[in-house]
């Protein structure tokens, strides 16, 4: 009996040791060792050795330690780093690296671009290897963690014929992050950036947080915030800007700086910015040569410019290609590039705000220096749980256009709810503009197919803050992983990501990783039916744009008061953004016109974005609009139910922190669901004077009640609060 008890607690102390808590810090990059015994000795009989000709290259060298490290983890044994080729090798490295790859003759050049790898299985001199090679260091190392991943996820490993490159050339995240460590629609705490101890104290998150990049193959950072503030450019903070770019450099991550159009003045002392003065044009010559000398590879600006306050060359009469084609040529002798943000709308412009960005810059399609590219955000109005695609895509073919989605949640449920966003971006990625008649998907448009464009980009704004976990929920890492993996490789499917991501994340349990998808999967969805359904949007609360505020109507411009787009009145709810309305359906190919223009073929989750539909309008369910909305609302917080069943139902399959953590979350995130049905439908309600649907759980609360709700410190506000 003693012994059974002492087996007992032995066994019991393994459990509790495997199940240890996760603080979240090591985000998909766990190696711990593999728990299935009989898969861990197929893998050790595979790997015994790596074998990598580094000759002190710095991406190679980090190539190298991470196999390391995370082989001899998962495999639970230090695994040797030979000096010569031994049986049941890892072999990496280039052709110019490695004689060993060079004789190997592998199809790089055929099969893989600049940043793309092989991983092959392969006998060399009677010893059977496994080979990562690429053209490039950078593709040795994305390699390397491909490898990683395929052991993570439990993949077999004895007949490889991988190729992969990525279709997008910048992969690059850009941080709102302010200078004094404030996060603009930051949901995880501070910015990572320590700027008072920096250049001299290099914090391991740098190291990490470049690590995580280079493991999704992400290849720059944008490290401050668009609304930018010209102390960056000083020398004093491009020294610590250049500190950290040192950092990055052994992960084949460029550093890019966010650049305010009114720096010749601010810092320079000029009287203007006007990008025609010569004295302007020095001055960016000059700033851009000194930042060179500190940061040799330097990727280049971002620009957000005569855009919510921020000012552009519009201020001296001069065109965003003006102002973009100066600081291109102040970058073009050091092949830096400039990322002008199309993010532009003025409350002066009589028309509809999600009209303006085309409108002000379709003109100007192939006048932009060819070290420009334009960086348009997924849809034409500002990252709401569903927007149509952004017309300027498809419809700029001489200039390349990039895409900025954003990771961080501002729109979708900022800090507290599990929203996973690769089906929002694979929605607009996979999108038809019917630019070249059929086929010519965003995608494709984004990543020069469909016009050539030889510069191609796309942006995430970052949700990575200091908080221990790096993103706020634990789900929240899940959206900086899609996101660098669909700027990687955009035909991956939502559901593959989701599935790998769980595995890395947390544990490969065949029921955890099914029912855990099977939240995610739903999760966008889901928040659009309880936040905006049926095409409704922006109807946040104002300012912090936390939870729901419909009626909002007393902010200072127009175009930033809900009411503007919903224009619910005793008729009905929705914009009309067809020919009887503001015509923004111009603006798209006449395919998607067509379609969208008749409210009997308009796709239903667009329907309030492109008609002002009367609240008895009948659905293709059979109901009213108004018995439709209600639906959706209702189901929203059903759903949000499930997730929270779904969630409980794996209970002990991952360690308990963690899992209380989400669960705590997703209490709240229920909570917040009931908000938002309840406020938006008795709001609503005033204008069709139409009844709740019976049967169901009611508003507990009033809408007086919901109008004088006022939250002071919603983070991410910066000082607004
Ligand atoms: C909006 C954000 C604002 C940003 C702006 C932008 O509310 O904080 O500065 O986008 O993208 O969504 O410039």
């Amino acid at each position: 009996m003693k012994k059974l008890l002492c087996l007992l607690s032995v066994f019991f102390s393994l459990f509790i040791y495997q199940l240890h808590a996760e603080d979240g810090y090591r985000l998909w990059l766990r190696y711990d060792k593999i728990a299935d015994p009989v898969l861990l000795t197929a893998y050790k009989t595979q790997i015994k050795s790596i074998y990598i000709n580094d000759n002190h290259a710095p991406v190679l060298h980090s190539a190298k330690q991470e196999l390391s490290n995370g082989l001899s983890g998962l495999l639970g044994t230090k695994i040797k780093i030979a000096d010569s080729l031994e049986d049941q090798a890892v072999i990496a490295g280039t052709p110019y690296s490695s004689s060993l790859i060079a004789q190997l003759n592998l199809p790089l050049i055929q099969k893989t671009n600049s940043e793309g790898f092989l991983i092959v299985n392969k006998v060399i001199a009677g010893k059977k290897c496994i080979v990562i090679a690429s053209l490039t260091d950078a593709g040795v190392l994305y390699g390397a963690f491909h490898f990683l991943q395929l052991i993570q996820t439990q993949q077999n490993i004895s007949s490889l014929n991988i190729s992969s490159s990525p279709k997008i050339k910048v992969r690059i995240l850009n941080h709102w992050d302010n200078m004094n460590r404030t996060v603009e629609r930051g949901y995880a705490g501070f910015s990572i950036w320590k700027w008072h101890l920096l250049p001299g104290y290099i914090d391991q998150r740098y190291i990490d947080y470049a690590r995580a990049n280079a493991s999704i193959g992400i290849n720059g950072t944008v490290i401050n915030n668009v609304n930018a503030n010209v102390q960056i450019f000083s020398k004093d903070y491009l020294i610590k800007v250049a500190a950290l770019a040192d950092a990055f450099r052994p992960y084949g991550i460029k550093v890019y700086l966010a650049a305010k159009f009114s720096a010749p003045i601010e810092l320079g002392k000029l009287k203007t910015a006007d990008p025609f003065d010569p004295q302007v044009k020095e001055w960016w010559a000059k700033k851009t040569d000194e930042i060179y000398s500190y940061i040799p590879d330097f990727g280049g600006f971002i620009v957000k410019a005569n855009s919510e306050g921020q000012p552009g060359p519009q201020n001296y009469k001069r065109t965003h290609a003006d102002g973009a084609n100066m600081l291109a040529d102040a970058l073009a002798p050091h092949k830096g590039i400039v990322m002008w943000r199309a993010f532009v709308y003025s409350n002066e412009t009589p028309t509809d705000r999600t009209k303006q960005a085309y409108d002000e810059f379709k003109p100007f399609d192939g006048t932009f220096k060819s070290n420009v590219i334009v960086q348009v955000k997924n849809g034409p109005l500002d990252f709401q749980p569903r927007e149509p695609f952004h017309p300027l895509f498809g419809a700029m073919p001489k200039t390349p256009l990039m895409m900025e989605f954003q990771i961080t949640q501002e729109y979708l449920g900022q800090g507290t709810q599990l929203v996973y966003e690769a089906p929002l971006m694979k929605e607009v990625l996979d999108a038809d503009t019917y630019a070249n008649g059929k086929g010519a998907t965003v995608a494709s448009i984004i990543d020069g197919s469909t016009n050539d464009y030889k510069l191609t980009g796309i942006a995430g704004v970052s949700n990575i803050g200091d908080d221990k976990n790096w993103c706020g929920h634990p789900f929240a890492q899940s959206n900086w992983y899609a996101f660098g993996k669909l700027a990687w490789d955009h035909t991956l499917s939502s559901e593959k990501i989701a599935d790998d991501w769980i595995r890395m994340t947390f544990t490969n349990d065949a029921s955890f990783v099914t029912t855990t998808k099977k939240i995610m999967l739903g999760s966008r969805e889901t928040m659009v039916h309880y936040m905006t359904p049926l095409g409704l949007h922006h109807i946040m609360g104002d300012g912090h744009h936390y939870g729901p505020s419909p009626w909002s109507d007393k902010l200072g411009r127009a175009d930033w008061n809900p009411v503007y787009y919903h224009r619910a009145d005793s008729i009905g709810v929705g914009f009309e953004r067809t020919a009887k309305g503001s015509n923004a359906l111009e603006q798209y190919a006449p395919e998607i016109r067509k379609i969208y223009e008749d409210i009997n073929t308009c796709p239903e989750e667009y329907l309030l974005w492109f008609h002002h539909t009367p609240w008895n309008y009948k659905m293709r369910s059979g109901k009213t609009l108004w018995e439709e909305l209600c639906a959706k609302y209702y189901s929203g917080v059903n759903e949000v139910r499930t997730m929270q069943q779904n969630w409980n139902s794996i209970k002990g399959k991952i360690d308990e922190e963690q899992f209380e953590h989400v669960k705590m979350l997703l209490a709240v995130q229920e909570k917040e669901a009931v908000w938002w049905r309840n406020a938006c439908l008795l709001y609503f309600q005033t204008f069709s004077k139409m009844p709740l649907p019976a049967g169901v759980e009611q508003p507990n609360q009033t809408l007086d009640y919901y109008k004088s709700l006022r939250f002071q410190f919603v983070p991410g506000n910066g000082g607004n609060n």
